[in-house]
């Protein structure tokens, strides 16, 4: 059965290269891309994009966590992502992850070929757990502050590393003792999720902190919005730059993965910086 963990340590000792998960967005109300990737052309475009690109990961989501952003039914949700996956898994040697944290579609979405749950939601909905046990794929635990709608309002923290780090170990306790394996486990500081840019500033200054700890991190700060707040501008697509710069600092300070839009520009400054480093 597939391991992330085993996935990562081999990729690392071959090329020395972190593993990158790219972005597939089946959302018309997505995050950063406007829903760009829609229709099934755009999908599939896409997914040629990110994978000649040298993504390791597809990490398909078919509900935008992105706070406003319109409530997608369950069935609604397992129309757009079900059949991506399915149709990515029959013609593509990659791994899948679904993003998502409902129970059902984790399930549905296993049954057609993702081998990982990437759930911003750290399994914490009723059945989640069960899913993840039950069919032995791995797992991304990700730290939210709060719900989707109200996260970004007005986040508070006594101290937001600390706090960060021991939700992540205490999820991942639970999931090792409701029977997930270990090496199934990574985890992630979730920026922009109930963090106001200083949160997120503490946090990534401080990544040794999270990278030091038994299981791999996941870093995903590609074109949000703290990384268009550093540059002072409104538009996320102008964030490329800045994006990779984050992706290959998070590498450099310990992060195994990173979740990224623009795959093909941080791949390549990922090889070029592990090469001359
Ligand atoms: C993250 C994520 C998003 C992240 C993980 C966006 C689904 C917002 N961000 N999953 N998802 N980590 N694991 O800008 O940081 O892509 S959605």
């Amino acid at each position: 059965m597939f391991s992330i963990q085993k996935f990562i340590e081999h990729k690392s000792q071959q090329d020395n290269m972190p593993t990158v998960m790219g972005v597939l967005n089946v959302t018309p109300d997505s995050f950063s891309d406007g829903g760009c990737f829609v229709t099934p052309d755009a999908i599939e475009a896409q997914v040629l994009n990110l994978l000649s690109g040298g993504a390791d990961i597809l990490d398909v989501g078919g509900e935008s966590t992105r706070p406003g952003a319109t409530i997608v039914s369950l069935s609604e949700e397992l129309e757009r992502v079900v059949p991506v996956i399915e149709w990515i898994a029959k013609r593509f040697d990659v791994i899948i992850s679904v993003d998502t944290y409902k129970p059902e579609v984790m399930q549905a979405a296993i049954a057609v070929g993702a081998k990982i749950i990437n759930d911003v939601n750290a399994l914490r909905e009723e059945g989640a757990m069960d899913v993840a046990v039950n069919s032995g794929v791995s797992v991304c635990l990700m730290h939210k502050q709060g719900v989707f709608e109200t996260m970004q309002d007005a986040p508070v923290y006594g101290d937001v590393l600390s706090d960060v780090r021991n939700f992540l170990l205490t999820r991942a306790r639970c999931c090792e003792q409701a029977g997930v394996a270990a090496d199934k486990i990574i985890l992630d500081p979730g920026f922009g999720f109930g963090k106001a840019f200083e949160h997120n500033e503490v946090l990534f200054r401080n990544l040794d902190v999270l990278t030091a700890l038994k299981y791999p991190l996941l870093v995903g700060v590609s074109r949000k919005r703290m990384i268009a707040d550093i540059l002072k501008t409104s538009s996320r697509l102008e964030g490329v730059s800045g994006s990779v710069s984050a992706a290959v600092l998070a590498v450099l300070k310990g992060a195994e993965i990173v979740r990224v839009h623009d795959v093909k520009e941080t791949v390549d400054a990922l090889k070029v910086t592990m090469r001359l480093m």
